[in-house]
């Protein structure tokens, strides 16, 4: 922080099914975009997050397209020529969380066709977009969120989640970490006990280790570039996103 801006890639999740909110949307194609560091961890990506109790916005792009982010986010974009005049958002309409969960949506790479909006409470509103990208193989925190919605039933109903947006997503292997393995997550979330998305400290050791190797040592285990190291492979996947529109360049 503080080291000048953060280049992030924006993902694109296409919405499946207009939830009520944003039925005003239904000739536009609506996305939900998620700022990661990590494109080429999409091909794990089982959902994307959420947070219940964040104001997030729905606005139009210069390409007629809708966006849904944090207003901060969009205000970032607006300087960054996402939108049609300089600056400016134009229309939009504010929505919260919870009326944005349990959507359907389309996502870049993964292997299933259909992911879910699910809730996860550690999300930052004054980072990103408020929206995350969910690689529960790859990152503890999703890995502590999704397991938090597949064991409490209650948590699930609270939010209106159902069976069929969990129950069928699992972690699956993407990278190999030297010394820790193919679900670094997994194996480092149950080597530290980690107990819920609310272990903060156990989950912050988790992820210093995990984002450190899985970043300078892992090597891909899927895809296109399947034995090249992670490293090399990032530029590439955001430019190849980049140019089939299916992610933007986002920084802040
Ligand atoms: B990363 P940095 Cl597999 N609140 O994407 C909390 N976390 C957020 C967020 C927000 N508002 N916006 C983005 N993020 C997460 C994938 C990933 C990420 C993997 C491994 C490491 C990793 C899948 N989740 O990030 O504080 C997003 O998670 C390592 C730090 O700006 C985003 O990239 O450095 C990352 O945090 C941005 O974190």
């Amino acid at each position: 922080e503080g080291v000048g801006p953060q280049e992030y890639t924006l993902i694109k999740m296409k919405v499946i099914k207009l939830p009520p909110k944003l039925a005003c949307f239904k000739n536009h194609n609506v996305f939900f975009v998620a700022a990661t560091l990590r494109p080429e961890t999409m091909y794990g990506q089982t959902n994307c997050w959420i947070h219940p109790n964040i104001d997030y916005i729905a606005f139009k792009t210069k390409n007629n397209e809708v966006f849904v982010c944090t207003q901060r986010a969009a205000n970032n974009m607006a300087y960054q020529g996402f939108t049609e005049s300089d600056g400016v958002i134009g229309d939009f309409i504010n929505i919260k969380g919870e009326d944005i969960l349990g959507v359907p949506l389309e996502s870049p790479i993964t292997i299933h066709k259909v992911i879910y909006s699910l809730p996860m409470f550690s999300i930052l509103k004054e980072k990103g977009t408020g929206i995350v990208t969910s690689v529960p193989s790859d990152a503890p925190d999703d890995y502590a969120a999704l397991q938090d919605l597949k064991k409490k039933r209650p948590l699930r109903e609270k939010y209106g989640i159902t069976d069929e947006m969990v129950d069928p997503y699992e972690p699956c292997p993407i990278i190999d970490v030297p010394d820790i393995g193919n679900l670094c997550a997994v194996t480092m979330c149950e080597k530290l006990n980690v107990q819920s998305q609310n272990d903060k400290e156990k989950l912050k050791e988790a992820k210093d280790l995990c984002y450190l190797k899985g970043f300078y040592d892992g090597v891909m285990l899927v895809g296109d570039y399947k034995g090249k190291k992670v490293q090399e492979v990032k530029q590439i996947l955001k430019e190849e996103l980049v140019k089939a529109s299916k992610a933007a360049v986002y920084y802040e």
